[in-house]
């Protein structure tokens, strides 16, 4: 008998995606580039299993039931393209192609071109929640030919998270708009862990916490409108004690972050279309600081700095700095968001802004439970040009800005870096000044380049000559 669907690629995701495939009802035929890796999953994990085995691509495709359907769970980047390459003269018009990985919208605008010439059917479809999720529920943002999707829509919907019934999968448009979705689903991730990571840096070093006494505390805010999966494992990890010293494992563990790319993705795309994201761009930064150990050790005995404990009420700063950190994470949504509206405009995709922040309830790294509320204000405006203006989050954001701007204002003070929280707050700040500096930055402009200027009071394009005289070449 012919299996239901293929799946190329056996490491973490791709085990776990074919178990979860196989337990929703559907036989799948497996294929990994080290055939060991397929001897060893039929062995174990896929034993007993309507997991079929193929050593070839050949004899994968030959192993489906037409139109075939294929995942791809490879790495990212080149490993994709030659995939496509070897599957290709393999496939006919009709078949269905799904990449499955981290890929870059680009990369996969550039794919569904290729493959649509051939007359191959292709999904890019962006899956989050990290091993746990592909085995029991992912998050799954779709994009490429609609066709395809509804052919495929069943399976996806059975093997996705549910949150309150619904599944966390949604068609966002064509070519490359599941992974653009997916994209800024990990550039809101990089920010939403960098905010925490600010606040657990200030609960440290300012308050002078234990990570006991931290725990209680992420505890005491996941109870509440942050309530989230990263608040959640926040005090999970903090009560978490090294098994070798007795100490908190957090603070055994060296203050390197790694990172893989799909943040700074999101900070190209965010420069590409114009698009301020501070909160997110810092949080890339402040990894990118952070692996910098050796200067850092030097540079700190280099500048002493201010005393960092807080001199003031602990009580009240916890209070500011649970509304500093909800502001914040306002803030990074609002950014996400306006990309997202940004590049469905720029690409032609008509992105359902509401639906992202559905997808986004269960299943994947960012759920929270305020998505419910992004899900309602763009369901009920979907053209809100940015979160932050919608009720609901413009009176979070006016009842949260004085606690908000002490911790800032204290972090600055006692010298503690809080690059997001701090580039949230200007960010607040630059959006709700009606009148900006950039009128001086037009008249530089103008003065030096002649690059003309507006007026306030008349339209038109106007050019001064700023100098009197303007000196003479070798007179300067
Ligand atoms: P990896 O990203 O580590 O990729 C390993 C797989 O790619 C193996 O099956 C490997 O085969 C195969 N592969 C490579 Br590498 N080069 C290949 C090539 N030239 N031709 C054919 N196959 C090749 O695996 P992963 O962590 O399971 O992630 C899979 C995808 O899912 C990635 O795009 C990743 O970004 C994405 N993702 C991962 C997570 C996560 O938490 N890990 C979460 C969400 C999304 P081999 O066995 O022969 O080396």
């Amino acid at each position: 008998a012919y299996s239901d669907i293929g799946l190329v690629g056996l490491a973490v995701m791709g085990e776990n995606l074919a178990l979860n495939i196989e337990r929703q009802g559907f036989s799948v035929a497996v294929f990994n580039r080290t055939g060991e890796k397929t001897t060893r999953f039929l062995a174990g994990r896929a034993r007993g299993k309507a997991l079929a085995a193929a050593y070839s691509l050949p004899e994968l495709t030959g192993l489906l039931r037409r139109p075939r359907k294929i995942m791809l769970m490879v790495k990212a980047g080149r490993p994709v393209d030659e995939i496509i390459g070897q599957l290709l003269p393999h496939l006919e018009a009709g078949d269905i192609l799904l990449d499955c990985g981290n890929s870059h919208f680009e990369d996969t605008r550039r794919r569904n071109a290729r493959l649509a010439q051939a007359g191959v059917l292709f999904l890019g479809v962006g899956v989050s929640g990290g091993e746990e999720g592909a085995l029991n529920g992912p998050s799954i943002m779709i994009g490429g030919n609609e066709e395809a999707y509804r052919e495929l829509a069943g399976l996806f919907n059975r093997i996705a998270a549910r949150a309150a019934g619904t599944p966390c999968a949604f068609y966002f448009g064509p070519d490359g708009a599941g992974h653009y979705v997916k994209m800024i689903h990990n550039g809101i991730e990089y920010a939403d862990m960098q905010l925490i990571a600010e606040s657990y840096h200030l609960l440290k070093a300012a308050v002078g916490l234990e990570a006991e006494e931290m725990a209680e505390v992420f505890r005491t805010w996941n109870e509440g409108e942050l309530e989230s999966f990263l608040i959640e494992i926040t005090a999970e990890i903090l009560a978490r004690p090294d098994e070798e010293s007795g100490r908190p494992l957090v603070e055994m563990i060296r203050d390197q972050a790694e990172q893989k790319g799909t943040g700074k993705w999101t900070c190209q795309s965010a420069l590409e279309l114009g698009v301020p994201a501070p909160t997110i761009t810092e949080a890339v930064y402040a990894r990118g600081l952070s692996a910098l150990k050796a200067e850092r050790v030097e540079a700190a005995r280099a500048f002493p700095g201010p005393n960092p404990r807080y001199a003031g009420d602990k009580e009240k700063f916890l209070a500011a700095l649970r509304d500093a950190l909800y502001a914040a994470k306002i803030c990074s949504y609002a950014q996400g968001f306006a990309l997202l509206r940004a590049a469905g405009q720029a690409y032609g995709w008509e992105l359902d802004l509401s639906r992202a922040a559905l997808v986004w309830r269960s299943g994947c790294i960012i759920r929270a439970g305020f998505l419910d509320r992004i899900a309602e204000a763009y369901g009920k405006s979907p053209g809100l040009v940015n979160l932050m203006l919608d009720p609901f989050f413009r009176e979070r954001l006016n009842r949260a800005q004085a606690g908000w701007r002490r911790v800032v204002a204290s972090a600055k003070e006692l010298g503690i870096a809080t690059p997001a929280l701090s580039s949230s707050l200007d960010y607040f700040d630059g959006y709700r000044t009606a009148d900006l500096p950039a009128n001086l930055i037009q008249a530089q402009r103008d003065y030096f380049g002649a690059h003309m200027f507006e007026r306030t009071d008349r339209p038109g394009k106007f050019h001064v000559v700023w100098q009197d005289e303007v000196q003479g070449a070798g007179n300067n």
